[in-house]
């Protein structure tokens, strides 16, 4: 009767295990970059929590207004600092800001902005990862107050509170592993393209930061 038995489990254990084999070579593709030059649903899911984070009014629509934030925070007297510079960067970020997240329009819904970076994406990957790059620095020259090209916990800070962010701001700071107290611009820089260009999944500062902050 054992023997019976032992020979009807044979074939469903043999199933089970071919099915496991298959269910594992479906995870390893899952986490290879698309060869075709196609943005995964990884990148796309990325690029949603992106827009999240532009949304600082939390309305659901990123709209030319999510700017008037960075407005109330950098003007308060920091020019003095900033040797007159301040006006001249928002201005050249704003520029970017408009084109990269809104494509010069008023507003852009989540599912137009994902359209949109998927475009982008798919037509030329390395004219996206450049475009994120000279967005990135010239957000991180605004943010820099002081011009040592670091960022101090005080100037990470002061960023996230212009853009309503102001949970979790020790963890999100001490994430880029800060030497002397301050992160260098090109370390928050190469972090961001791995968020908004990386189409596999990886270590990644800015997604777990975004998804522990919605
Ligand atoms: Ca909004
Ligand atoms: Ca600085």
């Amino acid at each position: 009767m054992k023997d019976i038995v032992d020979m009807c489990l044979i074939p469903y254990i043999t199933a089970n295990i071919l099915l496991a084999l298959i269910c594992n070579a479906a995870a390893v593709s899952v986490l290879s970059e698309p060869e075709d030059g196609k943005a995964s649903s990884y990148l796309i899911g990325k690029w949603r929590l992106w827009y999240t984070f532009f949304d600082v009014n939390y309305d659901g629509v990123i709209s030319i207004d999510e700017f008037k934030q960075y407005d109330f925070i950098f003007d308060k007297g920091l020019d003095n600092v900033n040797n007159g510079q301040l006006k001249t960067k928002k201005v050249r970020f704003f520029k970017l800001w408009k084109t990269v997240v809104l494509n010069n329009k008023k507003e852009i819904s989540k599912d137009e902005f994902t359209a949109l970076m998927t475009q982008r994406f798919e037509a030329d990957k390395t004219g996206f990862i450049d475009m994120i790059k000279e967005y990135e620095l010239a957000l991180c020259k605004l943010v820099d107050i002081n011009g040592d090209d670091f960022i101090s916990r005080e100037e990470f800070v002061m960023n996230l509170f212009a853009v309503g962010h102001r949970n979790k701001t020790k963890e999100f700071f001490l994430a880029f592993l800060p030497k002397n107290g301050k992160i260098h611009v090109q370390k928050i820089i190469s972090e961001i393209i791995r968020f908004t260009t990386e189409n596999f999944e990886s270590t990644d500062i800015f997604k777990n930061e975004y998804e522990s902050d919605i």
